[in-house]
């Protein structure tokens, strides 16, 4: 029944692509079988034994960094939590195959655009029938559409790190049941430095219009601020993640592979949007499996945090599984962790979600540059820490109880009334 109800779901979604105000119609009949957001509760997610294959507990293995990082854990506290939510994550990347196995139940649905004409911007925000997200590179409501000619599985790997279904029998398991995927291309071979600017700030604006919780960006944009014509790059990104900060989305994003101190590039290159400065960002760079002392880029005033960010195994296209290395593996699994966090807790603001992921980071062990390696780690500087998710049931307790939690939240912040209520 399960799957039957998948296999419905994907030939809606294809066929939405091309549909016709005639043929709105008919499919209005379907919509009931195509996901929408709602709340979930105790009686959405049992505990119990995960059946996806590459599930484990071995050390290193397909699935160590989920282990690393005691997401069993935090999923078992996602489990017992009766009020949580769901939380929208943009993922800003690459062309991602939505079509795939371990994604197509979780993307986010555009309820504006759902049931109405083809060929016609329904809710008015821009952009035609963007069910989806969007793809600022191709200029069309198909995200998917570049990874046939691309050979990339970056986005679709990202993607599934945060959201692969669990309990599906396939692959692995993302770290957010909670969440659903926006997706929203930026990224393409040949472009120019202005229109990837161009794209980037376009993407990101389309995630703040369209309520997503969290950005996740595994990449970023180096510039050169003394050039004048970077400058205005800059000037025109920082904008975009400044009004990220004043809506309080989250933005995730990561510290690249440069194999050095970010921090001593400041002045030649700004790495963008890491080396902003605003309360809402998270900087991550991935770490190694064992001995866990290498990062593949730190900073004290740029990076934030670590995550298992060498040998990453997820989805890529064409219900294909695949490894891959380096800190763009590792950020998403820090955005499905505030995901979760903040689907448990929906009354915290980007700023405290942010501050508990920090905060109960496990610390690394000190260790030196290794001389000729792409990747280091040179104590004190930061990240000295890595995400673990062990502290979770704590903080949902005290979050339920009224009292304050490591500083990032004050006492009674469940009473909290948000803006939009
Ligand atoms: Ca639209
Ligand atoms: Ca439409
Ligand atoms: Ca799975």
């Amino acid at each position: 029944m399960k799957l039957a109800r998948r296999t419905t779901n994907a030939r809606i979604r294809r066929r939405l692509n091309a549909v016709s105000c005639f043929q709105c119609v008919l499919l209005a009949l379907c919509f009931g079988a195509v996901p929408t957001m709602r709340g979930i509760g105790a009686e959405g997610y049992r505990s119990r034994q995960l059946n996806d294959p590459n599930f484990s507990t071995v050390t290193v293995s397909n699935d160590w960094a989920f282990t690393r990082v005691h997401a069993q854990e935090a999923w078992q506290a996602l489990h017992g939590a009766t009020q949580a939510v769901e939380r929208v994550v943009a993922v800003i990347d690459e062309a991602t195959d939505m079509n795939h196995v371990e994604l197509q139940d979780h993307l986010w649905v555009n309820q504006g655009e759902l049931g109405k004409c083809g060929g016609v911007d329904d809710d008015h925000n821009g952009f035609v029938d963007d069910f989806h997200g969007w793809d600022f590179v191709g200029r069309d409501n198909s995200p998917t559409t570049g990874f046939l000619f691309s050979r990339s599985q970056h986005g679709t790997l990202v993607a599934g790190l945060v959201v692969a279904d669990h309990d599906n029998g396939v692959g692995i398991v993302g770290m957010a049941p909670n969440a659903r995927i926006m997706l929203l291309r930026w990224h393409g071979s040949g472009m120019t430095l202005k229109r990837k600017v161009t794209a980037l700030s376009d993407a990101v604006t389309y995630a703040l219009n369209n309520d997503a919780h969290i950005i996740n960006l595994s990449g970023g944009i180096p510039l050169v601020p003394s050039r004048p014509a970077d400058q205005s790059y800059l000037d025109k990104l920082d904008l975009v993640f400044r009004k990220a900060w004043e809506q309080g989305v989250l933005v995730v994003c990561a510290a690249g592979n440069l194999g050095g101190n970010l921090d001593d590039q400041l002045g030649l290159k700004f790495w963008a949007p890491a080396m902003f400065s605003y309360e809402n960002i998270i900087c991550v760079t991935g770490s190694s499996p064992q001995p866990e002392k290498r990062v593949y880029a730190w900073g004290t005033n740029s990076v934030d945090i670590a995550a298992p960010g060498f040998n990453i195994y997820g989805p890529v296209p064409k219900n294909r599984f695949a490894w891959s290395d380096g800190s763009s593996f590792a950020t998403p699994l820090v955005s499905g962790a505030a995901a979760l966090v903040w689907g448990m807790m929906p009354k915290l603001k980007a700023s405290e979600v942010r501050c508990l992921l920090l905060s109960t980071a496990r610390p690394l062990p000190p260790a030196n540059v290794v001389a000729g390696e792409e990747w280091g780690y040179t104590p004190p500087a930061k990240p000295n820490s890595v995400l673990d998710l062990s502290f979770v049931t704590d903080a949902y307790d005290a979050y339920l109880n009224g009292t304050p939690y490591h500083s990032c939240f004050p006492a009674n912040v469940k009473d909290r009334v948000l803006p939009n209520e």
